[in-house]
């Protein structure tokens, strides 16, 4: 199915007196503050997140996986997800997917498809973290770190194809993540881990594009539960640097241990020019997967705040590579990325207000309680009406959960594509 702008414009006609009341508001506090209302609802507009081929279905856990009825069951059908997506909230103009699930058949159908619902391809994702049907070698322990060097060949071979097949859809990034480590101490030689998975880096890094990028992802433990090869943000890093310029490391908010202090990361990162991706999701206790903003919203704003500061301050850092990396047990996939779409654009919207002078002002003057007002105050503004806007001027709806729901868009996925449909995936 296909949401047409008439009717969204239908669904935003009942809304618009109310919204525009409310953003007349704000517009007029924000603009006597010093702001400038229509900048931010630009820069709001041009804030675009990939969606990631692998979340428009029900996600499992090791305990089992609940379907959701009429999930799609093919790349054409996930792409026509992430078109809707982008109709009601114009945030998701792009797909991240995921090899060899998502290998096309049918590329100019694809390519095609794609562009016709206003969206590109990000980042490629590959995979050696679990083995394909008939594989003569197997992951079970490890792969760019194994110490069989069949076992590395392969998994550089495979990453070399998804560079192939990404170049064929107009991608122009790899992001690498290795379930590569040991459950048991004893079982890795650290180093030797270490400089297999460098040197295998290496040499997919040596048949990148040109004007492509290598994201390197980490993560402190899951799947093993003693030692994960790239396990932070420093050992990504030094991975980037021993590759090249176009290596980068990339951020997932969900693959830290609790409280780590996920904003003084990243303003590290790009005051070096190497931060890449960013994946967006939430978590209570580990790499919980939930819709983003449902936990730490604080958390997040401070995260976009040094983001924010980042983008302005440090031209030697590229521009990001933005996508959601959740996992949906129990709602419907699209209404959670439709929440987490809207919690990713408030955060945005509130650093965008963060009034970066006086801020610098106040640590100078070492006014610490001025410092936390300005950021609290930016904080406490609701924004929504400025997400409207944004949304408004591109056609997109102004509350995009009631218009999914008010047009049935689930009822209507389950009619056409049946009850009984598993998307591929985890
Ligand atoms: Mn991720």
């Amino acid at each position: 199915m296909k949401i047409d702008t008439d009717q969204i414009k239908s669904l935003n006609q009942k809304l618009m007196a109310d919204h525009q009341a409310d953003f007349d508001f704000l517009a007029n506090r924000l603009n006597q503050q010093g702001n400038d209302v229509g900048s931010i609802v630009e820069k709001l507009a041009g804030f675009q997140v990939a969606i990631p081929s692998w979340a428009l279905g029900a996600g499992g856990t090791r305990f089992g996986r609940f379907s959701f009825q009429g999930e799609p069951g093919n790349l054409a059908q996930k792409i026509d997800d992430v078109g809707l997506l982008q109709a009601l909230t114009q945030t998701a103009g792009a797909i991240s997917l995921h090899i060899p699930w998502d290998i096309p058949k049918d590329y100019d159908g694809i390519k095609e498809k794609a562009a016709s619902l206003g969206l590109v391809f990000d980042a490629m994702n590959s995979n050696t973290f679990q083995d394909q049907r008939g594989a003569k070698h197997s992951y079970r322990h490890g792969s760019l770190s194994s110490t069989d060097k069949a076992v590395r060949e392969k998994a550089i071979q495979h990453n070399v194809e998804v560079i192939e097949i990404g170049k064929k859809l107009g991608s122009k990034s790899l992001t690498v993540w290795l379930a590569d480590g040991s459950n048991f101490p004893g079982q890795h030689n650290f180093q030797l881990a270490l400089l297999n998975t460098q040197d295998c880096l290496q040499q997919i890094y040596a048949r990148l594009p040109d004007d492509w990028k290598l994201f390197i992802e980490y993560k402190p433990y899951e799947p093993n539960f003693y030692s994960t090869v790239i396990q932070d943000w420093g050992t990504s890093f030094m991975l980037a640097n021993a590759c090249g310029d176009k290596a980068y490391t990339l951020v997932d908010l969900g693959h830290h241990l609790p409280n780590t202090n996920i904003e003084q990361i990243v303003s590290t990162l790009m005051l070096k020019g190497k931060l890449g991706g960013f994946h967006f999701n939430d978590s209570k206790y580990g790499d919980d997967d939930l819709t983003v903003g449902s936990i730490k919203p604080y958390a997040l704003f401070l995260i976009f705040n040094a983001l924010v500061y980042g983008m302005e301050n440090n031209p030697q850092n590229p521009d990001l590579s933005w996508m959601i990396d959740a996992s949906h047990n129990i709602k419907d996939p699209l209404e959670d990325l439709i929440q987490s779409l809207e919690a990713i654009q408030e955060a945005y919207a509130k650093a965008l207000l963060v009034d970066q002078k006086k801020l610098q002002q106040a640590q100078t003057a070492h006014d610490v309680v001025l410092c936390q007002e300005l950021l609290q105050n930016a904080y406490r503004t609701d924004v929504r009406p400025l997400l409207q806007k944004a949304r408004i001027n591109q056609g997109g709806a102004i509350d995009p959960i009631g218009a999914y729901r008010n047009l049935n868009v689930r009822e209507q996925l389950i009619k056409a594509r049946g009850k009984n449909t598993i998307a591929s995936g985890l």
